[in-house]
Formats: C-alpha cells, sequence, structure tokens
C-alpha cells in the first residue's frame, strides 16, 4: 500500500519536483540532443518490508516548510538548529519542557545582494557551527541564489546578535566562496567541522546527468564533485587559497579562509596520471570523485568521516572518506564501470577508486540521505551503526562493521521524504527531516505482535 502522500515517481505532493536522480532526466533531456525515442524503465515500485521499528513525531506542535537538516553546536544540549530548504533556519529550544520553542534563527529569503534560490535541489543546504561557537558567535552556511541571472552556491560566514545568540544577523552575513553552478541539481552543501576543528564541506558535480559539465575527474575546476577541507580560523601555517574567482577577499586580497598545509592535493602536479598546474589546484580539496554527497557526518567515537553519494542510474553508495580518497565518479558508480561520462571513455591508467562500504540497486531505493552513526542509548543493539534512508523508497537503513570491506545492512523502518539525519543533543538519539510532511521523527521500536 503507498501512502497517498508518497515523495515518489509515483506522486510528487509538493514543489520540489526536481529531485536527486529524477531531477537529471528533465534537465538532461533539455540539454541533449534527443535520442531515439525508447520506452522508459519505470522505477520499482515501492515494496514496503517488515520491520522491526517505525517513525514516531519529535515535536507533534510543529511543522517546518521542507526540513532537509538537523543540526546541533558543538559542547550544547539544549539546542537543536532544523534548516528548511525554502530559506529559514529555526532554533527548537527548551525540549525538555511541556512546551519547547520554536524560534527562527536565521531568514535567508529576502538577500541584500542577488536573490534566495529555492528550485531543484537549491535552498538553505547545510549549517554548521565551529568549536569555539560560544566565544566567536560564527556559524557557517551554504545555500544557493541567484546573481544576475546565474544561480550560485556559497559558503558564507556569520555571527549571531549580540543581544540573543539564538539568532543570527543577517548584517554579519561574509562570504567564504560563491560557485557559479551550471545546473540546480548536485550541490552537496553539508557543513561539519571534522574532530580536527577544520570545516569539511560536500559538493556535488554541478548537476545535469552524466557528470556533463566534466567536473567530477579534476582536482583543478573549481568548487565540485568533492569533500573539501578548509580553515576558518587562518591558523599559523596554513596556505591561502589559490586563486578562483568565486573566493571573497579582503582590501588587501586575502582570502576568508586558509587551506591546511596537510591537504592532500597542496603541490600536486597531476592527477589521474594527467599534469595539472599546482597554482590552479583547488587545494582545499580533502577528497574527489564524489557525484552528489547529499549528506555527510563524522562518527563521534571513531572521528570518521561518513558520506551518502546519490547514484545516477543505478546504485546508491555509503562511502568513508579518507584523506586524499578518489570516490571514482564519473569512471564508476558505486563498484560498477560507468561508461557515459564525458567523453565515454575508458578508466585511465592512473585511477585507483576506493570502493562504498555499502551500495544498492534501484530494487531498495533511488536517492540515498546520509546518515549519522548511532550513540543513543534507547535502542542499545543499534549502537555504533551507520544509519541512513533512502529519500525516494523511505528505507531506514542500519549498517554495521563486520570488519569486511561492505558493512552489513538491516531495514529498520520505512517512511518517504527523509531529506536530512541528525542527532538529538540531549541524548544521542537519531533524528529523521522529513521534507515531503514537514516532521522531524526519531526511531520507535515497534510494539511486539501478541
Ligand atoms: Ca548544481
Ligand atoms: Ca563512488
Amino acid at each position: 500500500m503507498i501512502p497517498l502522500l508518497l515523495p515518489s515517481p509515483f506522486r510528487r505532493p509538493f514543489s520540489w519536483a526536481g529531485l536527486f536522480v529524477l531531477m537529471a532526466a528533465p534537465l538532461h533531456a533539455q540539454t541533449m540532443p534527443k535520442p531515439p525515442a525508447k520506452p522508459k524503465a519505470a522505477p520499482p515500485p515501492i515494496v514496503f518490508a517488515e520491520t522491526d521499528y517505525e517513525l514516531e513525531d519529535v515535536f507533534p506542535d510543529f511543522k517546518f516548510d521542507q526540513p532537509l537538516g538537523i543540526v546541533t553546536a558543538p559542547g550544547d544540549k539544549k539546542r537543536l538548529f532544523i534548516l528548511e530548504k525554502t530559506g529559514r533556519i529555526h532554533v527548537i529550544t527548551g525540549q525538555d519542557c511541556e512546551t519547547p520553542e520554536k524560534k527562527l534563527f536565521l531568514d535567508l529569503t529576502k538577500l541584500e545582494k542577488g536573490t534566495f534560490v529555492t528550485e531543484s535541489e537549491c535552498g538553505v543546504l547545510g549549517l554548521a557551527f565551529p568549536p569555539d561557537h560560544e566565544k566567536t558567535h560564527r556559524c557557517f552556511v551554504y545555500y544557493s541564489l541567484n546573481i544576475e541571472g546565474k544561480l550560485h552556491q556559497r559558503l558564507s560566514r556569520f555571527e549571531t546578535m549580540a543581544s540573543d545568540t539564538d539568532r543570527a544577523d543577517n548584517a554579519t552575513e561574509r562570504p567564504l566562496f560563491t560557485q557559479l553552478d551550471p545546473a540546480p541539481n548536485h550541490n552537496g552543501g553539508d557543513l561539519q567541522f571534522g574532530p580536527d576543528g577544520y570545516l569539511y564541506i560536500s559538493l556535488g558535480d554541478g548537476g545535469a546527468a552524466d557528470d556533463k559539465f566534466g567536473n567530477a575527474r579534476f582536482i583543478d575546476k573549481g568548487f565540485h564533485a568533492a569533500i573539501l577541507r578548509i580553515d576558518v580560523d587562518k591558523r599559523p601555517g596554513s596556505l591561502p587559497p589559490n586563486p578562483h574567482p568565486g573566493i571573497s577577499q579582503a582590501e588587501n586580497g586575502a582570502a576568508f579562509y586558509a587551506v591546511p598545509a596537510d591537504n592532500p592535493f597542496v603541490g600536486a602536479t597531476s592527477h589521474h596520471g594527467l599534469k595539472v598546474d599546482d597554482k590552479k589546484v583547488r587545494t582545499e580539496i580533502w577528497a574527489t570523485g564524489l557525484r552528489n554527497p547529499w549528506r555527510i557526518s563524522f562518527d563521534s567515537a571513531t572521528g570518521r568521516l561518513f558520506a551518502g553519494d546519490v547514484g545516477q542510474n543505478l546504485y546508491e553508495e555509503v562511502d568513508i572518506i579518507t584523506k586524499g580518497g578518489d570516490y571514482g565518479w564519473s569512471h564508476r558508480e558505486a563498484t560498477h564501470p560507468f561508461i557515459n561520462g564525458p567523453g565515454k571513455d575508458k578508466e585511465p591508467a592512473e585511477f585507483n577508486p576506493l570502493e562504498p562500504i555499502f551500495e544498492y540497486p534501484r530494487t531498495v531505493g533511488l536517492s540515498i540521505t546520509g546518515g549519522v552513526v548511532y550513540h543513543g542509548s534507547r535502542h542499545p543493539h543499534l549502537q555504533g551503526t551507520y544509519i541512513f534512508a533512502d529519500y525516494v523508497t523511505g528505507r531506514v537503513i542500519a549498517l554495521t562493521d563486520e570488519g569486511r570491506p561492505v558493512w552489513a545492512d538491516k531495514t529498520l523502518a520505512q517512511e518517504p521524504g527523509i531529506a536530512g539525519i541528525g542527532i538529538d543533543p540531549r541524548d544521542g538519539e537519531v533524528l529523521f527531516a522529513n521534507l515531503a510532511n514537514g516532521k522531524i521523527k526519531r526511531l520507535k521500536l515497534k510494539a511486539a505482535k501478541s
């Protein structure tokens, strides 16, 4: 039985019609010569699995406008931030009270310069607080905007109001970089501070389909198809980034961030066996070859960085991101050769992609929402598992590291529409943002059948 409000290829009840993989088809059709007509392969029907869990509403009194992100601030157990795709970030306080409060933290719908964009996969995409946020009152936001008729994706720093730390001050915005974007899909946009205090940023390949803009196989073509690692504090020893027209500069020409000196592509002279100009390399890159790493997270116990990378035609994947790692796109889709990339060429000789810890085909799901490692207490046997979801089919899956290259999977629950996954700062429980119905959910064990 398919619920009436299913956000799926079958029904699209909300405006975000251009949805990850589903988005690729119409864009592709607009921009490429039309191939001979052939019958379209229908997506597999959603089969609801027998599961042990269901998702329960955490805030029955609150509904959000297309929520896609759940963020906490380091050391702060009292506030939960919810990102709305449509341009606002809310903060929830007093969760333990009978009536928790929801307040507006930041509103990006009216920008001083440029126009906020929420079409397709654009919107408010990421928020992160640095470890010293209580002292600096800073946060970082990734969002989409239109400047002089052209789409861009931007990383900005904001400060909270001096009089109210539950409210960010638009007037304090300081853009760090603003990347011209060739298409409204595949924007990544998740932000996470690592255990090293550096800011990690997930970026998609620009968009359309088949890596049409040829961004994924390069380390010298802009802010695309990668996980970045940058130093927002400009610590001693960090390096200035290489020039790029999208990097904001102070009056003295300096960028508002730096590159850690041990980033893997600092000084790189080749990639995939091809020569690159070391003065054009995006030394911000920590890992490369990603298609649309929509959501990333650090495991608080091990420091491992996980990414859910949205697939093209056949496979979704979960990766553990390592320094300098190449995740294969657009020569590979998960572990499989991908032959429709730019030039439809073969894999280069010097190409050593890392394989995902888990991949799944279209019979399981169509668009991965990367999750988090569970360290809550309500469900002890989920301890240490990586919990993620598929946006379209709604499967919530736990992966267990059993010491093999591919982790063991178990479907826990099923609820379509999950676009963001975070952690409850009070108790470590995993929270799910359902973009389709506007609710924040958590796992609940189903009552045993009598
Ligand atoms: Ca894009
Ligand atoms: Ca890959």
